[in-house]
């Protein structure tokens, strides 16, 4: 049996990264095998377009050129991490996927919505999350989060990017929740991390029941 795929979305420091984890954690801890991934990244190949993306080496090509990379970097992520542990019956959380590309690169890169269709076609086809988490602050909070978690690292490509962008990031997202309840949930993250893994915890058990999937057989940590 296909596995579920669980995918989490937001800004900068809403906690996507420490909540995928935790949920990992959680559903392994009931004996559901799982493999805990992100975007860009999640398999060598894309692991390397990261470094590209984000070490900004990329934005002088323009928003259309970051799309055809972010593209490829899923390409080869869904190709090598993500689909292989579907078909094995894994369930896989996915820290961004291509929600982010329609907002970061679409909504607020003004990147054409057919080029973007057609990236998806190509690269996802059919594939969907089974539920998303979109996880929702107040713009400074998240900020701030992220500023404390970096210390003296420098901003990467998006984080140094203007108050305005961030706050049309965050009202991108929100709607994006509303516009599909079946499959988004969005996720009050201004309150402790305790209160947001409760909220994340409710919703996985009534939408997907991990306590009905199947055990892995050999061992839950992959
Ligand atoms: N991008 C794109 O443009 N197009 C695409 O298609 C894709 C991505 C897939 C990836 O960066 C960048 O790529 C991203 C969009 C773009 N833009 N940026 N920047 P990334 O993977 O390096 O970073 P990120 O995805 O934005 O996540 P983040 O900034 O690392 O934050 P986070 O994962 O949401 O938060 P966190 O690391 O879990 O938490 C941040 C800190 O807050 C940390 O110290 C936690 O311990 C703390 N925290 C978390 N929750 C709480 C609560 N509830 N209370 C207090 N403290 C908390």
């Amino acid at each position: 049996m296909r596995g579920r795929f669980i995918t989490f979305e937001g800004g900068e420091g809403t906690g996507k990264s420490s909540h995928a984890a935790l949920l990992a954690q959680k559903l392994r801890a009931l004996g559901v095998g799982v493999v805990l991934t992100r975007e860009p990244g999640g398999s060598p190949g894309a692991e390397i377009i990261r470094h590209v993306l984000l070490s900004g080496a990329a934005k002088p090509l323009g928003p259309e050129a970051e799309a055809i990379l972010f593209a490829a970097a899923r390409d080869d992520h869904i190709r090598n991490t993500i689909m292989p542990a579907l078909t094995r019956g894994r369930w896989v959380i996915c820290d961004r996927f291509t929600d982010s590309t329609r907002i970061y690169q679409g909504e607020l890169g003004g990147v054409d919505a057919k080029l973007l269709r057609a990236l998806e076609r190509v690269t996802v086809g059919d594939l969907k999350p089974d539920l998303t988490f979109v996880l929702d602050a107040p713009i400074e909070v998240g900020l701030s989060r992220a500023e404390k978690r970096r210390g003296d690292a420098a901003s990467d490509r998006f984080e140094g990017e203007s108050k305005e962008f961030h706050e049309k990031l965050r009202d991108a997202f929100r709607m994006l929740a509303m516009s599909e309840p079946n499959r988004c949930v969005l996720i009050d993250a201004s309150v402790t991390r305790l209160e947001v893994a409760d909220q994340i915890w409710t919703i996985v058990n009534k939408r997907l029941d991990p306590a009905t999937a199947p055990v892995a057989l050999e061992g839950v940590a992959s």
